[in-house]
Formats: C-alpha cells, structure tokens, sequence
C-alpha cells in the first residue's frame, strides 16, 4: 500500500517503503526467545533476519486440506474476463507482515500454516475456537470466479476456493446486538518480518457490517487456483470481499468477533483519509493521490475501466441505499 509522505513524485503502485516515512514512534516487541527489543524506527528499519525454519509446507504439498481441492465451481459466480495466470496471482502480493514490495511469495513461506486455531467470539450465543480443519471439513466449499482490484489499480480475476462468510455467521448464531464483524490476522513476528515493524499497528484488522457479511458476494477463501490457499496470498484462510478494494480482504485470519461498535480497521488507524472503513470501488470517486477510473490487468498489463462496485453493483448496491451521507468510496 501507499502512504502519503511529503514527496510529491509519488505515484500509484511505485514502491514505496513505509518506514521511509519518517515517525518518531518507538515501541517494545517482542523478539525471537521472548527477549524483549527495542526498535526505535528513523529512517529504514532493519529487523534482525529470521532464524526460524518452518516444516516444510510447499506450494500444497504436505497441507492438509489438499485433498479437499478441487471443489466444483459455482457458475452463478463467472466474470466475462480471462483467469490470471496462476504464476502472476500467486508472485505479485500485498501482505505488509512480511514486507513492503509486491515480491513476499518467498518471505511468506515462513508462516506456520499448522496449528492454526480461529476464534469466533463477542455477541454470540456461544464463543466457539475451532481448527482450521474442523472449519474446512464443516463449511460447504466451492469455486468462484472472482474480479479484484487493488486499491492501486492493478487488477486481477482468479477463481477462489472458499465458503460463503454467511455460512460462518450461521454458525456463531450472532446476537441481535451485532452490527459488526471484526476479522483479526495472525500476530506472529517471529515469523513475519514486517511485524517487527512499529510503524504499523499490529495486528491487521478488517471489518463488515453484518448485512456485507452476510451479503451472497461475500466469501472466505481458502484455496485457489483448484490448489489450497499459498501462504502469500492469504493461507490458510482470508476475505474476499470483490466489490470492495483489495486492503479489505485481509489475509491469515484469526479471529472473528461479532460487536456492536465499527471496528477502526489497519489502513484506516494509519491513513484514514485515503482507505477507509467503506472502500467500495468506484471508478468516479478518485483516490486522493490517483484517478480509480482505469484499471491495469496484470499480466496483459491491459488498462481497461473500472465498474462500479467493481462489476457488481447488482449484488450489494442496495446494502448502502440507506448511507448517501458516508464516504462508501475511499
Ligand atoms: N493481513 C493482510 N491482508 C491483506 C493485505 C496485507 O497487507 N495484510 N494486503 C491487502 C491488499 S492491499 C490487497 S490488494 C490484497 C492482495 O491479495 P493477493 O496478494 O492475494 O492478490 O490483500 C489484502 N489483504
Ligand atoms: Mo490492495
């Protein structure tokens, strides 16, 4: 992602590092072996390299869930775009945990995929903590076709495994006092370089009212590409929320809590003028710092335009008739 700095040479998609912007935050995290260190951040923050080797899980190999995939495809849920090449889905990433440049697939490798333990918590009947592959085998899985575009406007069109998010809000019988749900990610520095980093505020979290939760559109994911999730891009489960910019379909999720309150998500705490809460695409609403009305489709590198809620207006329009007044497009 982004973020504003004094330079006016900025533009959409130049790599800019964040730490680059200077902050005079300081904060204590907490090392590899449970040393405590400080990191004072000015100028580029140099994290000590990571030492810890995970068991092996690669590209599928090993993980558990591989026999799962592939799942039938669900044909209410095509686009009228060709796939991205599976190689350019799963090497050109955002994942701010383990660094800042598009090219993390390596970096997060690192993440240990198992135990990988979700909480379902806040207004529910009961709190429920469940494995990653208890989850899988009580969610009904399917393939869809999905568009995403990123917030930079670079796009690309990939076909998900996954279950619909309302069917994990069926499953937490959420009280009638939640209006919100919160997704919290993993919080590991130990494994995720970026973590280290306090300039950002750890870990990632993302939010939907409970009426976008529950919308058809929405979807966890947990594989792709008939294969399970790779770690980079999400593993072993994430959003994905297509009619909204790709900083809301946060990646290794850990948590699920139902809450009356808005959560304050990650881009918001940092930068709230430029990503915030709402984040649905909208070619005629322009980034503060870059025109949303093109998209680049990665791979072609094609600029095509953007659609409104990025094709899919007919699914969620009427989720915000009731919400002229907010900022819906940033
Ligand atoms: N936890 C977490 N989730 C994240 C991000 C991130 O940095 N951390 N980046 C977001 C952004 S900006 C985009 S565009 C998508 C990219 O997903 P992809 O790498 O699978 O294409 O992940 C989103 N989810
Ligand atoms: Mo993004």
């Amino acid at each position: 992602m982004l973020l504003k700095s004094k330079r006016s040479w900025e533009i959409a998609e130049a790599n800019v590092t964040p730490e680059s912007v200077v902050r005079n935050r300081r904060r204590f995290l907490t090392g590899a072996g449970g040393a405590t260190v400080a990191i004072a951040l000015s100028g580029f923050l140099k994290a000590c390299e990571d030492e810890t080797v995970k068991e092996t899980l690669v590209e599928g190999e090993g993980d558990p869930s591989a026999s799962l995939y592939p799942v039938k495809r669900n044909p209410r849920y095509e686009v009228d775009r060709a796939l991205t090449d599976e190689d350019i889905a799963t090497g050109y990433n955002n994942y701010v945990e383990f660094g800042s440049s598009k090219s993390i697939q390596r970096e997060a490798q690192k993440l240990p995929l198992r135990p990988w333990v979700i909480e379902i918590d806040g207004d529910v009947e009961q709190p429920i903590t469940i494995s990653i592959d208890d989850l899988l085998a009580r969610m009904p899985l399917e393939e869809r076709v999905y568009r995403h575009r990123c917030v930079e406007t670079w796009a690309i069109t990939v076909p998900w495994s996954g279950f619909p998010l309302a069917s994990l809000v069926e499953m937490a019988r959420p009280g009638a006092g939640a209006k919100y749900l919160r997704m919290t990610s993993f919080l590991k520095p130990d494994f995720a370089k970026g973590q280290r980093s306090s300039f950002y505020d750890w870990p990632y979290i993302e939010g939907l009212t409970i009426e976008e939760a529950t919308n058809e559109l929405a979807f966890i994911s947990t594989g792709m590409y008939g294969k399970p999730l790779p770690e980079q891009n999400g593993a072993p489960l994430r959003l994905t929320v297509p009619w909204k910019y790709g900083f809301k379909c946060t990646k290794g999720i850990v948590r699920f809590t139902f809450t009356d309150e808005r959560p304050v998500t990650f881009w918001e705490m940092l930068q709230g003028d430029e990503y915030g809460f709402w984040a649905n695409v909208n070619p005629m609403v322009p980034h503060r710092r870059w025109s949303q009305a093109t998209e680049r489709l990665l791979g072609t590198d094609d600029r095509v335009p953007t659609l409104l809620y990025n094709g899919y207006a007919e699914q969620v329009a009427s989720l915000y008739a009731g919400r002229k007044d907010e900022q819906l497009f940033m």
